[in-house]
């Protein structure tokens, strides 16, 4: 059997087992803090390590996740702000397209030039498609992409980004409320999606506690995501 991450997520999906994913900015984290770090990675048994940042600076990502294969099997995928944070040294890359959006350096430009970076690579590429959900503060995705969110409340504009993301033959939907999001993704809408879609669904921003993370679970999360509160060792 592949034991590729994708099928590794999608197996998890279908036995209904949930993956809680710390995610890691290289531009907030030194490497002097890995080992630790991936000791309380561990502790909270996390199935996967995201790395990526809204702005992070040239050739940090790389150490930095060099840095981290000396320290951890767990596999490390990276979630890249922009293809410039592309480095072999982990072991996939979520290939994200920001389908609530309307701004096609984030559609396909960023794709684009993400491909001579990835010609050769040894990394899974994972078609994502990411969908941000208003999260009550100016994210940096937000700020970066320059696009609208989707509101908590037009469920139904939520639901078919995420169905039309699967048409498009996104292996993951990843519904997103910005980091340090005020609201994290609700649970009507999360579930509303979770009905619609087949592929494995994600969940992040603004999830700070174990009670939220639960509560995203059971609402059809299969995939949990925690950035600020790891780092801000709330977690
Ligand atoms: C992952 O961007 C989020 O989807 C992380 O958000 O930093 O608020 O956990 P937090």
């Amino acid at each position: 059997m592949d034991n590729s991450i994708l099928n590794f997520i999608q197996d998890a999906t279908q036995k209904g087992k949930k993956l809680l994913v710390i995610l890691l900015d290289p531009d907030k984290t030194s490497p002097l803090e890995i080992p630790g770090i991936i000791k309380r990675i561990k502790k909270l048994e996390a199935n996967l390590i995201f790395v990526g940042g809204s702005f992070v600076k040239n050739g940090a990502t790389e150490n930095f996740v060099k840095k981290l294969k000396d320290n951890t099997t767990i596999p490390i995928v990276l979630f890249p702000g922009d293809y410039s944070q592309i480095t072999n040294y982990a072991d996939g890359i979520l290939f994200l397209s920001l389908l609530s959006g309307r701004n096609p350096e984030y559609l396909i430009e960023q794709q684009i030039k993400a491909v001579p970076f990835l010609k050769n690579t040894t990394l899974e590429i994972i078609p994502t498609g990411y969908i941000l959900i208003d999260g009550g503060v100016k994210s940096s995705v937000l700020k970066v992409s320059n696009t609208t969110p989707i509101s908590q409340n037009n469920i139904e504009l939520a639901v078919n980004t995420a169905v039309a993301g699967e048409y498009k033959g996104k292996k993951l939907i990843y519904l997103e409320a910005g980091s340090g999001a005020k609201t994290p993704v609700k649970s009507s809408l999360i579930a509303n999606v979770k009905k619609e879609i087949t592929v494995p669904l994600i969940v992040g921003g603004g999830i700070k506690t174990k009670q939220q993370i639960q509560t995203a679970f059971n609402s059809g999360a299969d995939i949990v995501v925690i950035g600020n509160a790891f780092e801000n060792n709330i977690l």
